[in-house]
């Protein structure tokens, strides 16, 4: 299969983040892209450079002052102090309700809070060149679908589908499964359907498509009731206006078995085909894992072949790009075996 990697990902190595109260190791680091190219390579899959640009497409999908916030955050922080280089920015402070967030602040920090959803999403100086290549890849990744290509998938990092219209969160900074929708879309391409299996619901991607008939959104996720982003993800988020109908979450309590996440897979896959898309792109997290440390699905390695498979049975041109899979040593594996499952039908 063909395949996209991005040597900028290295980039993006931030050292730390939070978790239960303590900064713990990235979880969400350059080894996980790693281990994935090398279980491609190994697998005897080609592996490209992206060859598109997705700059017209950004602002497609997110806004403007965002992306002008993104590409200039690390400027911005040094500008603070040279001392900052060592230094990880997070966010403090967020517009939550009755407060303004049609201002923009002038202190870094508070910016910082206005542009991110959590504290959970580390930037360093490479951030942006690693998410604008990833965004990239999943403008490629469209252009070989149209060129005639059955499946493609994009080994990038960091992750995208937590990133909203306006924000950052989840380890996420440019929604890579949107781009390559949109891109899509300007292709030519009718109807778009987003699966999203990872095991955290896709509530950037739900947001940025929410109105719009075009291009479905479909997510099985962990309920949001416990598991992250907590505040979106819910089975009665439907679409608005003109997307009405065309927003389908399919929660599972934390701990549900694979029987379970295989009977919601239908159902999600047979939204998809009642959805008459032109093409399928799929936000491939792979937490879903049983060894994933920080998710609570259970599928194992075979499973990932079963999903593959069932993907197949689609019929569509297949964009799949990865999302989340903290397990990363098996996560080249795993990878593997989900294109083994699509290219044996
Ligand atoms: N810092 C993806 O799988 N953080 N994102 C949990 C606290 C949230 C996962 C640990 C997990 C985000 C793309
Ligand atoms: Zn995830």
């Amino acid at each position: 299969m063909r395949c996209f990697i991005t040597p900028e990902q290295a980039l993006h190595a931030p050292a730390d983040e939070f978790f239960r109260g303590q900064r713990v190791p990235c979880f969400e680091n350059p080894s996980r892209a790693r281990f994935v190219e090398q279980a491609l390579r190994a697998a005897g899959h080609t592996l490209h450079a992206p060859d598109s640009d997705s700059a017209s497409l950004l602002d497609q999908v997110h806004a403007p002052r965002y992306l002008d916030f993104l590409r200039t955050a690390w400027q911005q922080w040094l500008a603070l102090d040279a001392g900052n280089a060592q230094l990880q920015p997070f966010p403090s402070v967020w517009p939550v309700r009755t407060l303004r967030s049609d201002v923009e602040p002038d202190n870094f920090i508070a910016r910082l809070g206005l542009y991110s959803m959590d504290n959970g999403s580390p930037m360093v100086a490479g951030t942006w060149a690693a998410a604008k290549a990833a965004a990239d890849a999943a403008a490629s990744a469209a252009a070989a679908l149209r060129a005639g290509e059955r499946a493609v998938f994009c080994a990038t990092r960091p992750p995208g589908h937590h990133a909203g219209p306006d924000f950052m969160g989840g380890y996420c900074f440019i929604n890579n499964a949107a781009v390559c929708a949109q891109a899509l879309r300007v292709g030519g391409a009718a109807r778009v359907a987003v699966l999203d299996v990872d095991y955290h619901h896709g509530n950037g991607t739900q947001a940025i498509f929410y109105d719009r008939a075009d291009v479905l959104f479909v997510s099985i996720h962990g309920d949001p009731r416990t598991e992250y982003p907590f505040y979106l993800g819910h089975a009665d988020e439907t679409g608005t206006g003109a997307g009405q109908g065309c927003n389908l979450n399919l929660p599972l309590a934390a701990g549900s078995n694979v029987a379970a996440w295989f009977d919601a897979l239908e159902v999600a896959c047979a939204r998809v085909q009642r959805h008459r898309p032109d093409a399928l792109v799929v936000s491939l997290g792979l937490d879903t894992f049983a060894g994933d440390p920080i998710s609570q699905f259970a599928l194992q390695r075979a499973d990932f072949t079963h999903l593959g498979q069932r993907l197949a049975r689609l019929g569509l041109p297949t964009a799949l790009l990865l999302e989340g899979g903290y397990a990363a040593a098996e996560l080249g594996d795993n990878a593997v075996a989900v294109l083994a499952g699509i290219e044996g039908g």
